[in-house]
This record gives structure tokens, sequence and C-alpha cells, in this order.
């Protein structure tokens, strides 16, 4: 049985959430290890903002010394953006992080297991981890916790380092729905089109709403997966991004790069390797998940 003393609420976020308030998860693997600096600390106080100028409270989840934090201060986002003993924590290392009193950047995986522990209803992030390209299975523990975990979710699909049409039908097995926000194809993080399609159409968040109520009503345990396109002015031209991500594979299994360095090595690669486009596709599409998240926070805590 999970001990609640084991997390650490903001008075802000415990306050929101006593209220019934609209609170926004936020991850801060994407601080930590997604995004380089100074980019890193002035996006996560960024997100925070637009979750707040959204009628929300922003809850952005790591682990500091031990303690599962809902809702940092900003020392703590500091912290996390600079010093470079920060942890990147998947499910799997949450245990050792507690015993060990570890400082820690959580993944979508671990921040999801939190947030929902924290009765969170909402999640906002850049791309989800799947399904690694590559023979030897490489599958985030992003992958299960979303199938077990009855969390709206807003991203802009996968990354695209990802094989996108393995993660999409790993989420299908696995009972994920998945729903485009006002689209019809699953994004593909940098750019809007990925050839693959969405379960449901949701042209506001009210239908975003009723698609999780719904799944709420049938005791099913699934995230609602929500999939944002990356705004148009923001989307990276196509043979660009294509070439940046051979090039970026290419190295990754040249200089032998795999397990939890594998998704930041790619990320970082591919944004030199653009002249920064993917990096600000990346910003982008991070800052206009935070602002659907909210409206559909809003939604839902209206609707009780
Ligand atoms: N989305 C981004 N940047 C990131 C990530 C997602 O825009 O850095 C992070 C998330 O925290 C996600 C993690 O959970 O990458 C996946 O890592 P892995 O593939 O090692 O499971
Ligand atoms: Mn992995």
């Amino acid at each position: 049985m999970f001990d609640p003393h084991l997390l650490n609420l903001s008075l802000e976020v415990e306050t929101a959430l006593r209220e019934r308030r609209a609170v926004v998860a936020l991850e801060s693997t994407v601080i930590a290890h997604g995004l380089p600096r100074p980019q890193n600390l002035e996006t996560a106080r960024r997100l925070e903002e637009i979750v707040r100028e959204g009628g929300a409270t922003p809850a952005t989840i790591a682990v500091i010394k031990g303690r599962l934090c809902v809702g940092l201060n900003d020392g703590q986002l500091v912290r996390l953006a600079e010093d470079k003993d920060v942890h990147k924590l998947s499910l799997r290392d949450l245990p050792i992080a507690l015993a060990r009193k570890w400082d820690g950047a959580t993944t979508v995986s671990t921040t999801l297991w939190i947030a929902s522990r924290a009765r969170i209803q909402v999640f906002a992030t850049g791309g989800i981890g799947g399904v690694h390209r590559g023979s030897l299975p490489d599958v985030s523990a992003d992958l299960p916790e979303l199938a077990r975990t009855p969390m709206t979710v807003v991203c802009s699909g996968a990354k695209i380092v990802l094989d996108l049409p393995a993660t999409r039908e790993w989420l299908e097995t696995h009972g994920v729905a998945v729903a485009g926000y006002e689209c019809d194809e699953l994004p593909a993080f940098y750019t809007r089109r990925s050839g693959l399609a969405v379960d449901v159409r949701a042209d506001s968040p009210a239908e975003v709403a009723q698609l999780a109520q719904a799944r709420d009503a049938l005791g099913i345990e699934s995230a609602l997966l929500v999939a944002v396109p990356v705004p148009r002015e923001f989307e990276v031209d196509e043979d660009l991004m294509r070439a940046s991500l051979a090039e970026s594979l290419d190295a990754a299994a040249r200089e032998h790069v795999g397990g939890r360095e594998l998704t930041p090595f790619l990320l970082a690669r591919m944004s030199t390797r653009s002249g920064g486009a993917t990096l600000r596709a990346n910003i982008a599409l991070l800052e206009n998940n935070a602002r659907v998240a909210a409206l559909i926070a809003r939604e839902l805590s209206e609707a009780g």
C-alpha cells in the first residue's frame, strides 16, 4: 500500500486539490535532461506561467532528497535545471531514489505514477517515450505506466526518434485511447503528421473531458492520450528533420549510446544538426501543450 506521507505537496498544489480546482502536472526530465541550458530553466518557468494564465495550478513533479515533490519552488527548479548530478528517474529507479535520498527528475512514467497518487487528473508533456527503433527491444517505461494510470496526458505524440508505428500499436494493444486535438492524425512530435490515425478527434477541451469522464465511468484504468500537433509556425521542415534524425541515429549506434542516455542524446544531436529548429519546435509544443492541458483541467474540475 502506498503511504501518502511520502508525498510532499506544495501549499499551492495542496490547496488547489483540496478545493477541487484545476491542477496540471508537469514532468521534470524534460528540464534536467531534455532541453539544453539556459532554455531548460526558462521553459520550466514559462510552462508554469502558461498553466497559471490558463486558470489552473501547475504541479511540476520531481524527487528532491528522496521526497516525492509535487509543486516545486523556484530554487528547486533551478537545481534541476543547473546541477549535473540530477538523476533521470524511470519508475524502476523510484525506490532507489527514495532509499538513497537522491535528487532526480521524473520521466513521464514516474510523473504519471506520482501525479495519480496525488489525485491529479491532467498531465502535460512534450513527447512520450515509446518503442525505440532498432533490433534490440527498448521500450520506454512510459508505455506500461500509461496503460495502468487513468490520467489525461497531453502531448505531441511520441518522440520522433522512436518507432512511431510500433509505439502506436503498443498503445492500442494495451488499451490506451489516443485522441487527436483538432487533428485526425497522430502528430510526430516536431512535425504535425505521422500517417498514423488517432482513435477519435476532439475539437475542444469539453470534448476531451467527456472522453476522460467516459473512461472513468467505465472504470478503465488506462490513460487518455491527447495528441496536440506542434504549432504550424514551429513545425520542422520534413527533409531537415529526416536528415538530422538519420545522422543522430547513426551517431548513437556508432557511439554505442543506449539505456537512459539514448533519448537525451538523440534530442540534443538533432537540435545541433537542425540548427536549433527541433529545439524551437520542442519548446513551442511544450508551451502549447501546457496551455491546452490547463483548459482541459478546468473543464474537468468544473464538471466535478
Ligand atoms: N519529451 C520531451 N523531452 C524529453 C522527454 C519527453 O520533449 O526529454 C523525456 C520524458 O521525460 C520521457 C523520457 O519520459 O524523455 C523518455 O525517456 P526514455 O526513452 O529513456 O524512456
Ligand atoms: Mn529505454
